[in-house]
């Protein structure tokens, strides 16, 4: 639980050295309880206390990690309920189901389809992260088969091996220990053999009981068995129950800073229907709310654009666009005779761009002024995107030495823009482009031709 000022103040050794900054513990112990300076402040705390504030000062939602090296992930760390509060930290990751008593054609499409799904968007490539395997038909050997076989198709994907038999579960483990995988199936009857099993190869473990009452009073004693890696199941598998366990849990690490809840919470959407569109419509709210894995069915390019992109978009700070730095970038092998167009420094619109103009294979130059981090009219609505703001770069980022050519092409939506440019940059041609990118290539194979 959390400790208020008046708490933590009694653990402090009331010197008022003020060599923490603050003019008074007192002052000192506020702060602390708000989350605005750190307990190491103190030079002379005791070692019991700073353990005990160390624990009390603790982030709510305990943050976990599961995979290795490149595809190692993080869960959990969440600190608001809305994101607009502050922000949501760690994205929750997608999950494809295999069973050992699927037929071998539909394990078939489920591997291609994991292996052809990759998105990029704001430069940020994303793919399925996590194959789970349901042991069904509690053969180790039928169950070892299937993982083996899907993690050497999928090789980037993380395994997270479902069962509640401790015995199947460590041979699981034993045949992809390297890949960090989850374990999950930890319930009443077997949570000390799988916790030692999680112990043993620090593994993230899932525990799952019936009902979120039952499941306060597991983690509690897996809690005090000192394994606090864990990833919850309240069981429910349907939509309306589990979204009243995703935020019940939530709310109760969040709101009541109860730390038995504090930790990651899985979604298996696989079992709320079976209709691909119903899925995704699970899947996209359990992104919100607040799911930090995903387990689906199967993925086709038709889910992962929007899952993906709306993961992506909730993910960010809200407080701050995503910015790409201002400069001037090369697309291919531009030289001095190239195109030069101009855009925003907004993340979503440049990689937009760019990517455009890498499609149309005309090398080009792409100039980024200070534009807000907003697209090309919100910037142009808010006084940032300018002829003043691109002249400026223009100077700044010496354009002139880079490209002879004196021709800037500027976003189609911001045509009026065009005499007030040559009216800054004399001796500059603005030639008004598309007003959508998608448009940009063959504009700019015909401008080149020209
Ligand atoms: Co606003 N906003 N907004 N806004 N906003 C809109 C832009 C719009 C059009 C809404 C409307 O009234 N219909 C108006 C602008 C109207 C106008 O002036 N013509 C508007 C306004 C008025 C404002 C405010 C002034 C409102 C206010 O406060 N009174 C403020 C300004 C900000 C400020 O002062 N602080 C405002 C605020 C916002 C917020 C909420 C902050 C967000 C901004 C998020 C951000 O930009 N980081 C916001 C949004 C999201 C929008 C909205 C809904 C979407 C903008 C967007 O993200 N577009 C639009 C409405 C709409 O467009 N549907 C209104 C997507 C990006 C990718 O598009 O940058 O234009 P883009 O890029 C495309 C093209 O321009 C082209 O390619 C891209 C893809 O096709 N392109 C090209 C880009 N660069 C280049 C370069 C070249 C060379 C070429 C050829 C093509």
């Amino acid at each position: 639980m959390a400790l208020n000022g008046m708490q933590i103040y009694k653990l402090l050794p009331r010197k008022n050295c003020k060599e923490c900054g603050f003019p008074t513990c007192l002052a000192f112990a506020m702060k602390l309880a708000q989350g605005g300076t750190e307990a190491e402040k103190c030079p002379y705390m005791s070692d019991e206390a700073k353990a005990q504030l160390a624990e009390a000062t603790a982030p709510p939602m305990k943050t976990v990690k599961f995979g290795a090296n490149d595809t190692e992930y993080t869960l959990g760390g969440e600190t608001v309920l809305f994101r607009h509060e502050k922000t949501f930290v760690n994205r929750p990751r997608f999950a494809i189901m295999f069973s050992d008593i699927m037929a071998q054609e539909e394990i078939e499409k489920k591997i291609n389809n994991i292996n052809t799904i990759n998105y990029t968007r704001i430069n940020e490539e994303m793919y399925v992260e996590i194959a789970a395997f349901r042991c069904e038909s509690q053969d180790k050997d039928r169950f070892i088969s299937l993982i083996k076989k899907v993690t050497e198709s999928c090789p980037k994907v993380v395994p997270m091996i479902i069962t509640e038999s401790p015995e199947i579960a460590e041979a699981a483990v034993g045949i992809c220990a390297d890949k960090g995988p989850i374990l999950f199936g930890a319930n009443e009857q077997n949570y000390e053999a799988m916790t030692d099993l999680a112990k043993e190869n620090k593994l993230l473990l899932g525990v799952t009981a019936d009902g979120k009452e039952n499941l306060y009073t597991l983690v509690q004693k897996l809690q005090n068995t000192g394994y606090k890696e864990l990833l919850l199941d309240a069981g429910s598998r349907n939509l309306k129950g589990a979204f009243d366990d995703m935020v019940n849990i939530r709310r109760t690490a969040l709101l009541s800073g109860d730390r038995t809840f504090g930790y990651p919470a899985v979604a298996f959407v696989c079992d709320m229907s079976q209709d691909k569109m119903m899925q995704l419509a699970c899947a996209s709210l359990f992104i919100e709310k607040y799911a930090s894995i995903i387990v689906l069915s199967d993925m086709d390019y038709s889910m992962a654009l929007p899952l993906f992109a709306l993961r992506q978009n909730i993910f960010t700070d809200p407080q701050r666009p995503m910015r790409i730095e201002q400069g001037i970038y090369k697309v291919g092998s531009a030289d001095e005779e190239s195109p030069l167009l101009v855009t925003v420094d907004f993340a979503l619109t440049y990689f937009i761009v760019s990517g455009e103009v890498e499609r149309s294979k005309v090398p080009s130059w792409i100039l980024i002024p200070d534009a807000g981090g907003y697209s090309v009219l919100t910037a142009w609505a808010a006084g940032k995107f300018n002829a003043k703001s691109i002249a400026k770069a223009v100077k700044e980022f010496e354009v002139e030495n880079k490209v002879k050519t004196r021709e800037l092409i500027i976003p189609g939506k911001v045509a009026v823009l065009k005499s007030d440019i040559e009216d800054e940059l004399p001796g500059w041609k603005v030639t008004v482009g598309t007003e959508e990118a998608a448009a940009l290539p063959n504009f700019l194979k015909k401008y080149k031709a020209k």
